[in-house]
């Protein structure tokens, strides 16, 4: 082996890290701050990001992994839109020999081998905050209490685990009855559309609660409940979840009541972890960033510590 004296290989100088990232689309302000945030976190931590927005659409996000594949990334990072069917992609990744990291949104494969770590909230848990909430805030309301419910993406861990952390809490509590609840894609305008849609059901129907799975689509829904000629946060308590600054303007104005905490800043931690899995380091299977409920009493003050 002939060595180049002009050009020593100096081992001070390794190669940046390449990480393909699948997103899963742009559908809400959780999903811009999440994507600024890795944007960001990227940069600063000097690795190279191949970010590919998949628009809702798994077939994208098999293409986008098969194209990290080709170009032989380093290591790459999946935002899951749905939880099921990722078994097969997630072979190929492996048998290319490249590690995996989830975030967000979780998959459902039975063999844990297939990635190394997931990042993302605990969305369950998110449901049973907003339960505990909406209870104690109806204590005093007399009868049977209507919820509509605003589902997010069906198919995805969010929208699931959210529903079920709600409906789980309020289960033998026979005077909370969710009488009206469809899936409205996590955006503002579908929140607007579907709770139009609510809106002209018989008023014996009407909600009394509303509880929204992301900020975006509770927003809209304010439009349709003003429309009505309701007022939003007297006549329709309002709960979301995500936490976004426009979230925190609506409770400071009476429109929300209260919103449960979900965290898109992942870029910081995402980088850490893949640095860590580079230089053969091993993570815990699961990490949950901490996550708290905001109500009306100190949104205003709130607002501007708000950092998305
Ligand atoms: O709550 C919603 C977004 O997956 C946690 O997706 C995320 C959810 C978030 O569109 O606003």
């Amino acid at each position: 082996v002939e060595t180049d004296l002009q050009h020593p290989v100096d081992p001070a100088v390794t190669k940046p890290i390449v990480l393909g990232f699948s997103q899963l689309g742009s559908e809400s302000t959780w999903r811009e701050a999440n994507t600024s945030s890795i944007k960001e976190a990227a940069d600063e931590a000097g690795i190279i990001l191949i970010m590919k927005n998949a628009e809702q659409d798994q077939k994208k996000q098999f293409d986008a992994i098969r194209s990290f594949i080709r170009s032989d990334v380093d290591i790459i990072a999946i935002a899951p839109v749905v939880q099921t069917g990722w078994k097969p992609i997630l072979q190929e990744i492996k048998q290319a020999g490249i590690p995996v990291i989830i975030l967000d949104r979780s998959v459902n494969v039975e063999d844990s081998s297939l990635y190394i770590t997931f990042i993302g909230s605990d969305f369950y848990e998110e449901g049973v905050k907003a339960a505990k909430y909406m209870i104690d805030k109806m204590r005093h309301h007399p009868g049977v209490i209507n919820i509509a419910e605003l589902q997010g993406t069906v198919g995805s861990t969010p929208s699931i685990d959210r529903g079920l952390g709600f409906r789980e809490t309020i289960q033998g509590k026979s005077n909370f009855r969710i009488t009206q609840t469809k899936p409205a894609d996590f955006t503002k305008s579908g929140g607007r559309e579907i709770m139009r849609e609510f809106l002209r059901q018989p008023k014996e129907k009407w909600p009394q609660v509303l509880y929204s799975h992301n900020d975006d689509m509770a927003i809209g829904a304010v439009e349709a409940i003003e429309e009505a000629g309701l007022r939003p946060g007297t006549d329709v308590v309002i709960i979301s979840v995500d936490g976004t600054r426009r979230a925190f303007e609506q409770m400071a104005s009476g429109n929300f009541n209260a919103v449960v905490e979900c965290n898109p800043l992942l870029g910081p931690l995402l980088m850490q972890a893949t640095k860590e899995i580079m230089s053969g380091r091993t993570l815990p299977k699961r990490m949950v960033p901490p996550e708290d409920i905001f109500t009306q009493e100190l949104a205003a003050m709130e607002i501007e510590n708000r950092k998305y």
